[in-house]
């Protein structure tokens, strides 16, 4: 039996040695000092050993476990240190190795131009107000002095949902709304921006789809020069202090008078240049000083309050302001175009 027990002994001390994974470490122990282990079994002969070998056996039998035990939490750490540096080595950062690019987006052109405007009125103490984009008929036109029937409404071709819900043409209504809400006992500072639709032909510069940014201000003694004021202080803040403005005779339906406002031309600086088409002034905008019939829908009286509203588009500001010759590009989501004005 002792020789037994050595040669279990060798035979597990050797498998150890040569086992270069723990797993193969857990089946060793199995086989050896296991319920059925070879060295299990052998202890289970010792009752056929002489009283006095029993001890003596007993003793071996021991110390060959204990051997083996030894032998196998010794490399069982061996070979979880070994593990460690392998997987320490597959997962090494070699930190000096350049980092993967990751794509970082930016606000898109238009949020920015809309923003800059947003805040520059904002610092003139307009409050931004927005609105439905699915508008009632009334809102739309009626209350803005364009009735049913009314030739102004083919001006701006309108996708209609039902009879009475269309797809808002422009945010005006918002500021109707809001005039209506106030019921005309006070005064209105609000600018309203947001998507408008025209069941127009997408082209370089008309678009289904497109914003606006429309502005109220309605209060006792409002006059045509403080529109003419606000104006020129939008102009140079949004194109430089050295701009000119230029205010023409123009017609809408929601004001009168009506102008719309030109913007000396930055690149020829009046001279005229093909940027301006040889006019030396650009057009930015349309204003006006608020129709009394759109007054009066809304509540206010035309003899106690007065008001003027304008309304521009972004997109034809950021056009001008970065050169941008297709208002579809801003539509279209060609990251080429989009990431140029990251850093706008
Ligand atoms: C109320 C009263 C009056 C809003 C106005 C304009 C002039 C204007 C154009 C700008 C670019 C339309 O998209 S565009 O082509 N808009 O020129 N808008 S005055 O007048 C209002 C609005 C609301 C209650």
């Amino acid at each position: 039996m002792k020789e037994q027990l050595e040669s279990i002994k060798q035979e597990a001390l050797g498998r150890i040695v040569s086992a270069d994974e723990l797993k193969e470490l857990q089946e060793i122990k199995v086989a050896y000092l296991g319920k059925k282990g070879s060295l299990t079994s052998v202890l289970r002969g010792m009752g056929k050993l002489s009283k006095e070998e029993r001890p003596l056996i007993g003793e071996l039998a021991n110390q060959v476990r204990e051997e083996i035990t030894t032998a196998l939490e010794e490399k069982g750490q061996k070979l979880e240190e070994l593990a460690l540096e392998k997987q320490l080595e597959e997962e090494a950062i070699d930190v000096t190795l350049p980092g993967r690019p990751v794509e970082v987006g930016g606000e898109h052109l238009l949020t920015k131009i809309v923003e800059e405007i947003e805040d520059l009125f904002i610092g003139m103490g307009y409050e931004v107000r927005e609105g439905p984009e699915v508008e009632t008929d009334y809102y739309n036109f009626e209350a803005l002095n364009l009735p049913k029937g009314h030739p102004a409404r083919d001006m701006q071709d309108t996708f209609y949902i039902t009879n009475e819900l269309l797809m808002r043409t422009h945010t005006s209504p918002v500021q109707a709304r809001t005039m209506k809400e106030f019921d005309g006992d006070q005064s209105v500072k609000m600018i309203c921006p947001g998507k408008v639709y025209r069941r127009d032909t997408d082209d370089a510069t008309h678009s289904h789809q497109f914003t606006q940014i429309e502005g109220l201000y309605v209060g006792k003694d409002v006059r045509m020069s403080d529109l003419k004021g606000t104006l020129d202080q939008f102009a140079k803040k949004m194109f430089g202090k050295d701009r000119e403005i230029r205010l023409r005779p123009s017609f809408f339906p929601f004001t009168e008078p009506s102008v719309e406002m030109d913007i000396s031309c930055k690149v020829c600086n009046g001279q005229g240049c093909s940027v301006c088409k040889g006019t030396g002034w650009i057009e930015i905008l349309g204003a006006g000083m608020v129709h009394p019939n759109v007054l009066e829908m809304a509540g206010y009286d035309p003899k106690e309050y007065t008001g003027f509203a304008f309304g521009m588009g972004p997109e034809r500001i950021a056009m001008l302001k970065y050169g941008v010759n297709d208002i579809r590009q801003f539509y279209t989501n060609d990251k080429r175009f989009l990431e140029q004005y990251h850093n706008a």
